[in-house]
């Protein structure tokens, strides 16, 4: 059994600045997913531990943390980034253990959570409203006020990063959180209760309940205590939450799937673009919601770039997470199942260029080779449904109208990719494209922590990161003064 070297008891979670054993004493097995061996076990909480979670962070909010200036606010987040790039090292092997993430992706994972930290440590101060032009003998001015109590589901592809743009944010606009990580992956979640305390977060401020969806999740997202709810995950899911949201009329920040489009066209700088056309794909084994999964590619050089992708590809190697291979395991079974699934869907298809598997993968392992499909049809399902794994489809197309057309194609609209040196192309490709994120000559999955983030269509709505994601963690409230 690999050793994740814990320093605070994971079974326990963490509500009004202390720990606490779940509610019946449920506990959920953690696996690691690069060995398939049980590593630690974490506490199966219950609605009770919602609701009382939700009273910690109400009673915060009427207390210390509520009268928190921002500027003290912005502080705190500061001292917990400094605590966590303490636990850099310790951080990455928590999540390489968990999640099965390589440990140079684990370790970037830490570096992106304290930038966010430190982005919305300095943001704090700077969220302010306006005055506005009104009726004579008025002064109207606009107060940014945090919604009071935020649920956060979070997902298991990049817990550190979803939970350092959503409870960063959300913590800097002055909000109690509550934190419902995913089943798959809480350590690194657990870990940074146990860093916030340590940084001095007044009780009840942040509180994180681990344990399943259906139960914890399904609980937070539909608590009449809960004044917004920010989720990353499946579309069904989201679905779900929204409607439970909407119960109370709350608020909800949804960022969902992906099948997002790298368009390739003929005057292309190859040797620029070909890394990044493999690569972003194959972050995180695929499980990226920004995934460059379509990779549409004009039809004049389609076999120089299919042919110069698959070299790539042969070179791609599979294996255990701490090995720091390219591309690690799945996070789990299931998903491994869900994704063998999808390459059995191709089984009509042309598969141009495959990884391997390192020598010391374990066979108990959740390990997928990588896998390009050629010629792939735009309808096709494995061209339409997101797989969450590393699996790539190549669509050749015409001319502009063509790349447009099948990039907008899907129920999705997270992110685009386009590769053309011609300046009013990349213009034009940029507005025509139906995402919430447009990259021209680079693509940056997840892309850069100041950039604001998110979809349409199935792909979500809201946006994360960035300035952008003070406002949707708080309201707007209009004062009008008469005074003569
Ligand atoms: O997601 P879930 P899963 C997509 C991706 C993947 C598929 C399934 O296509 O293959 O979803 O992954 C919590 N009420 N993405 O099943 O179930 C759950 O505990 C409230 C894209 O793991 O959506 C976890 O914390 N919460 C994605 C979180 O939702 C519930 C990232 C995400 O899990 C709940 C992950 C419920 N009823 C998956 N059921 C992205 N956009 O990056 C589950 N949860």
């Amino acid at each position: 059994m690999t050793d994740p070297q814990l320093w605070f008891d994971p079974t326990q979670i963490f509500i009004g600045g202390a720990w606490r054993p779940v509610t019946g004493g449920g506990r959920i097995a953690v696996i690691d997913p690069s060995t398939g061996a049980q590593i630690a076990e974490i506490g199966r909480g219950t609605t009770a531990d919602i609701d009382a979670a939700v009273a910690a962070a109400e009673t915060a909010r009427a207390g210390d943390w509520g009268r928190m200036t921002a500027l003290d606010r912005g502080r705190l987040l500061m001292r917990l980034r400094e605590l966590v790039l303490d636990r850099a090292e310790d951080l990455a092997r928590l999540e390489c253990l968990d999640v099965g993430k390589p440990i140079g992706q684990a370790r970037n994972d830490v570096t992106a959570l304290a930038r966010y930290l430190e982005f919305y440590a300095g943001a704090a101060d700077k969220l302010h409203g306006e005055t506005l032009p009104y009726q004579a003998g008025h002064t109207v001015l606009t107060l940014r006020e945090p919604h009071g109590v935020t649920g956060h589901i979070v997902p298991w592809n990049y817990p550190m990063q979803i939970v350092g743009r959503s409870v960063g944010a959300a913590l800097a606009t002055g909000n109690a959180c509550v934190l419902k990580p995913a089943e798959d992956a809480s350590l690194t979640a657990l870990a940074l209760a146990d860093l916030a305390s340590q940084a001095g977060f007044p009780a009840g401020g942040f509180n994180v309940v681990t344990g399943y969806g259906a139960e914890v999740g399904a609980a937070l997202a539909g608590h009449p205590g809960v004044h917004h709810v920010s989720f990353t995950g499946s579309v069904g899911v989201g679905q779900a939450i929204q409607v439970a949201a909407a119960r109370h009329v709350v608020p909800v920040t949804l960022e969902l799937g992906g099948k997002s489009p790298h368009i390739v066209f003929d005057d292309v700088d190859l040797e620029a673009a070909l890394p990044t056309l493999v690569g972003a794909c194959m972050q995180a084994a695929g499980q990226t919601c920004s995934a460059a999964s379509r990779v549409l590619i004009q039809r004049s050089i389609y076999d120089r770039v299919i042919e110069a992708m698959a070299r790539v590809y042969r070179d791609l190697r599979v294996g255990p997470a701490m090995t720091d291979p390219q591309v690690g395991p799945l996070v789990s079974a299931r998903q491994k199942a869900g994704v063998e699934r999808f390459l059995a869907m191709g089984s009509d298809l042309t598969i141009a260029a495959q990884g391997s598997l390192a020598e010391d993968a374990p066979a108990s392992g959740n390990y997928v080779l990588p896998t390009l499909f050629r010629d792939v049809p735009p309808d096709h399902p494995l061209a339409q449904q997101e797989i969450f794994g590393p699996v790539q489809v190549a669509i050749p197309f015409e001319d502009e109208a063509e790349a447009i057309a099948i990039a907008n194609g899907t129920e999705y609209g997270l992110v685009a990719g386009v590769w053309t040196r011609d300046g009013a192309r990349q213009f034009r490709m940029a507005h025509a494209l139906n995402a919430g994120q447009v990259f021209i000559n680079n693509y940056g999955a997840g892309g850069g922590i100041e950039l604001p983030f998110g979809g349409t269509g199935k792909s979500g709505h809201g946006r994360e990161k960035g300035f952008e994601a003070l406002y949707g963690f708080t309201r707007l409230k209009t004062i009008t003064l008469k005074h003569g």
